[in-house]
C-alpha cells in the first residue's frame, strides 16, 4: 500500500498511483483528524471522494502516529491525549474515537487502536502495553459493531517476546477479525531481530486471513517478511524517499545526488517501464533534483511505487508458481552484482 497521510500520495496524481497498479492506499487517522478533521471530510462525501481515489483505503488508527508525533501525550486505560504537532491544540484519541472517525473518513479497513511500546522496552513494560493493546482491540471490536463490507484488523503487539506475542495473538483470536497486523517491528530493532520475531509471529495468527506487517519497508524487508509469511505492507519509503533523490531499482538502491549521474544518458533503471525510466535520463534525474524542481519528486516518487508494485507482483507471481525461493535468490543476487 502506497502512503497517502494527508489525503494524497505526496506528489503523485490518483490516476498515476493507479496506473503504477496499486490497488489499495493507506490513510491516517492522526493526521486527518487533526487537519482538515474527519467531521469536515464526512461532510464532503467522505475520503474516497474527498481525494478523488475510488478503490479500497485502509486506514491507520493514529496511536502509533500519536506516539511519534504529538506533544504532550498522556496515557491512560481510557486513551491517549495529546497536542496537535501542527497548532499545539489539544485531542483525544480512544478505541471508540479512532472507530468512530475511521467510519466517518469511510475507511474500508479500518485498524484496531492499539499502543506501540518504544524499542528497547523490559519485558514487564511490553506486557503491560501488550495487554493494554488487547483490551483496546476488544473495545474496538465494539465499537466497530457489525458493517457489512468494511473490515476491522487486529493488530498483534509483544515487543521480541516470543510468549507475548503467542497471548496477544491468541486474545486477538478469541476477539476474531478480518484480517490480523503484525504491530510493534520496525520501530529500531534491525533486520535481524525483526526476521527472528517473524519466523514465529505469522504462524501465531490465523493462516486463512490477512497477514499485514505495519510500517515496512526496504525492498529485501518486504521479501524476507514474505518468505516468512507476511501478505501486507505499507511504508512510505518509495515515496519519501524519492523527494530525498533516492530510487530503488533491480540493481538496488541508486541516489540521484550523486555527481555521477551528472552525464549520465541512461535511464535509471534500462529495464523499468515506468515514465521516468522510459523518457528521462539520470543525468535530468539528477539536474532536477539537484535544482529542486517538483518534477524531481514526481518522477523519482513514479518510479518507486512502480518498482514496489512490480515487486511485489513478482512475489505473488512466484508463490502462485511454486517458485519463490528461485524468486528471492535472483532478486538478492542482481542487488549483490550492484549498480553498473
Ligand atoms: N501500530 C499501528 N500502526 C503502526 C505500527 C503499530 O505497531 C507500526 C509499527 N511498525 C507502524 N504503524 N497502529
Ligand atoms: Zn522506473
Amino acid at each position: 500500500m502506497p502512503v497517502g497521510t494527508a489525503a494524497t500520495v505526496k506528489a503523485m496524481l490518483p490516476e498515476n498511483v493507479r496506473a503504477t497498479g496499486a490497488d489499495i492506499l493507506l490513510g491516517n487517522t492522526y493526521h486527518l483528524m487533526l487537519r482538515p478533521t474527519a467531521e469536515r471530510i464526512a461532510k464532503l462525501g467522505g475520503l474516497h471522494k474527498f481525494m478523488n481515489w475510488d478503490r479500497p483505503i485502509l486506514t491507520d488508527s493514529g496511536g502509533f502516529q500519536v506516539m511519534s508525533l504529538a506533544q504532550l501525550r498522556k496515557l491512560t486505560e481510557e486513551g491517549v491525549t495529546f497536542k496537535s504537532h501542527i497548532d499545539g491544540s489539544r485531542h483525544m484519541l480512544s478505541p471508540e474515537r479512532s472507530m468512530e472517525i475511521q467510519k466517518l473518513l469511510g475507511s474500508d479497513i479500518v485498524m484496531c487502536f492499539d499502543e506501540c511500546p518504544a524499542l528497547p522496552a523490559d519485558r514487564k513494560r511490553i506486557e503491560q502495553s501488550m495487554e493494554l493493546s488487547m483490551r483496546w482491540a476488544q473495545r474496538s471490536r465494539d465499537a466497530f459493531g457489525d458493517r457489512p463490507g468494511h473490515a476491522l484488523f487486529g493488530i498483534q503487539q509483544g515487543g521480541l517476546e516470543e510468549d507475548m506475542r503467542a497471548r496477544s495473538a491468541d486474545a486477538l483470536r478469541a476477539i476474531e477479525f478480518d484480517g490480523y497486523a503484525v504491530g510493534g517491528l520496525a520501530v529500531g530493532e534491525g533486520q535481524e531481530a525483526m526476521f527472528a520475531c517473524l519466523d514465529y509471529a505469522p504462524e501465531q495468527l490465523p493462516q486463512d486471513k490477512p497477514r499485514y506487517l505495519m510500517g515496512v519497508g526496504k525492498p529485501d524487508d518486504i521479501v524476507g517478511a514474505v518468505q516468512r509469511g507476511i501478505d501486507m505492507f505499507d511504508c512510505v519509503l518509495p515515496s519519501r524517499s524519492g523527494r530525498t533523490g533516492q530510487a530503488q531499482t533491480r540493481m538496488g538502491q541508486v541516489n540521484l545526488r550523486n555527481a555521477r549521474h551528472a552525464d549520465d544518458p541512461r535511464p535509471l533503471d534500462p529495464e523499468c517501464t515506468c515514465p521516468c525510466c522510459t523518457q528521462y535520463s539520470r543525468a535530468y534525474l539528477h539536474h532536477v533534483h539537484k535544482a529542486q524542481e517538483m518534477i524531481a519528486g514526481m518522477l523519482l516518487t513514479w518510479h518507486n511505487l512502480h518498482y514496489y508494485q512490480e515487486l511485489m507482483q513478482g512475489l505473488r507471481d512466484a508463490i502462485a508458481e511454486r517458485a519463490l525461493d528461485e524468486f528471492v535468490a535472483v532478486f538478492h543476487a542482481r542487488r549483490e552484482q550492484g549498480d553498473l
